[in-house]
């Protein structure tokens, strides 16, 4: 029998902490109280937050130099959804999974839904790959995908795309996100304004085989694996192609995928005004598309883009309903230590998003009093709202201390007797 964490072991783990939690909780909600905030709104708010956990985050990473594998990394889909349990039951954010086709093709997609439900799981947004060779497949994507010049290679692209509609469909997942590898290498080698339509005209059928009630996602990235240029390349691109393909069509903003030093809190606002925001890819990186653990490295910047996202809840923007993912790539941690840990900093940047005094930084801007309104948004984030999380993950059955108890309950050294190396499968991501 798989070994399974148990929820008498959060409790137990829980129980020396909870005096000193109540504590810091009543301090905080004191604190609070005097700057005319109910604690208990906040901590609805993250009781009430969602994100998906990507299948291909729970394996270890690698870059394109190496891969150095981890100890009991789950070697099929069943061992991953045990991970994202694993993960779950300690943060309780995070109960829907985010599929990759074909790494994570199921033998009967009835087996697997009925696995997932077993543990409390559900499936998000489907993923399409045809950004690497498969084996046994007939036409290559060395040269592109959706957008290649030959219209066979297209077709055999666009019907892994519809066949990944239909899985999706019978696993009850909502979303179907496309990500593609097209692009150039070299001046002159594509013709940007044909690969375009190509990719749109591709779009277009996938776009009519979306199931009753399934939103298309599109993933803009402006370089890699292709280097000098990309088919789909920004999000004014994106959105131009969601436009033209329809209503159920979204721009879906992967923070790793844009230029340095881009405004990214702003292109989330752009989206939301003209109502086309799909929802994120959430990581972080200091160079390129580091897919670093949310968080990590420009915390700030995370919390300005939630600074946005709460102002579009609050204003009840039409429309307005963003899919939160993770896309991380773990190469030097326990993947479920990181993923858990960037759950938690997602939590964070929301709560503190809802701690912004929106009458004060409004009154600021009519104003123009660009201190006072830097201000305000920096007395939310330097609010350390903790307790907060650490309160919401108590009362929903998860780990005041999510990392702690992960470590305690062995389950790292458990899954490495019970998923010995060799017979992996090479997992992970490229
Ligand atoms: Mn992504």
């Amino acid at each position: 029998m798989a070994f399974r964490l148990g929820d008498d072991f959060i409790a137990a783990q829980n129980a020396p902490q909870r005096a000193w939690l109540e504590e810091d909780y009543e301090h905080l909600g004191r604190q609070l109280a005097r700057r005319g905030v109910e604690i208990e709104r906040l901590t609805e708010r993250a009781l009430a937050f969602r994100v998906a956990v990507p299948s291909w985050g729970v394996g270890t990473g690698g870059t394109r130099f190496a891969r150095f594998a981890g100890p009991g990394e789950p070697r099929n889909v069943y061992e991953k959804l045990d991970d994202c349990e694993t993960i779950q039951k300690l943060v309780r954010v995070t109960p829907a999974i985010s599929l990759h086709i074909p790494w994570d093709e199921p033998e009967s997609p009835a087996e697997l839904r009925a696995y997932a439900q077993a543990r409390g799981l559900g499936f998000d947004s489907m993923n399409s790959n045809t950004f690497q060779d498969q084996p046994g497949q007939k036409l290559s994507y060395k040269f592109g995908s959706l957008s290649h010049t030959d219209p066979a290679v297209r077709r055999q692209a666009v019907e892994h795309n519809v066949h990944c509609l239909e899985l999706g469909h019978k696993l009850g997942a909502r979303s179907h996100t496309v990500w593609i590898g097209d692009g150039g290498n070299f001046p002159g080698q594509v013709h940007f304004r044909r690969a375009l339509e190509r990719y749109l005209e591709s779009l277009r059928v996938i776009y009519a085989a979306l199931p009753d009630g399934f939103r298309m996602f599109i993933e803009h990235k402006l370089y890699e694996p292709a280097f000098y240029s990309t088919v789909l390349n920004d999000w004014g691109v994106s959105y131009h192609c969601t436009r033209e393909l329809g209503p159920k069509a979204f721009s879906l903003v992967d923070l790793g995928h844009h230029a340095p030093n881009v405004n990214i809190e702003m292109i989330v606002a752009r989206l939301v005004q003209f109502g086309k925001l799909a929802g994120f890819h959430f990581n972080d990186s200091k160079y390129g598309d580091d897919d670093l653990d949310a968080g990590s490295i420009k915390p700030f910047q995370l919390f300005l883009v939630f600074n946005e996202l709460v102002d579009a809840e609050l204003e009840r923007v039409a429309a307005f309903d963003p899919a939160y993912m993770l896309d991380q790539s773990h190469n030097v941690t326990d993947p479920i230590e990181s993923l858990m840990t960037s759950a938690v900093e997602l939590v964070r940047a929301y709560v503190q998003g809802h701690l912004v005094d929106r009458a004060a930084l409004r009154e600021a801007q009519e104003r123009n009093d660009a201190l006072v309104a830097l201000q305000t948004l920096k007395l939310a984030y330097t609010t350390d709202v903790a307790p907060i999380l650490a309160m919401a993950r108590q009362r929903a059955g998860g780990a005041i201390d999510p990392l702690a108890a992960y470590r305690a309950s062995g389950y790292r050294p458990r899954k490495a007797e019970e998923r010995p190396a060799a017979e992996r499968r090479g997992a992970g991501i490229v």
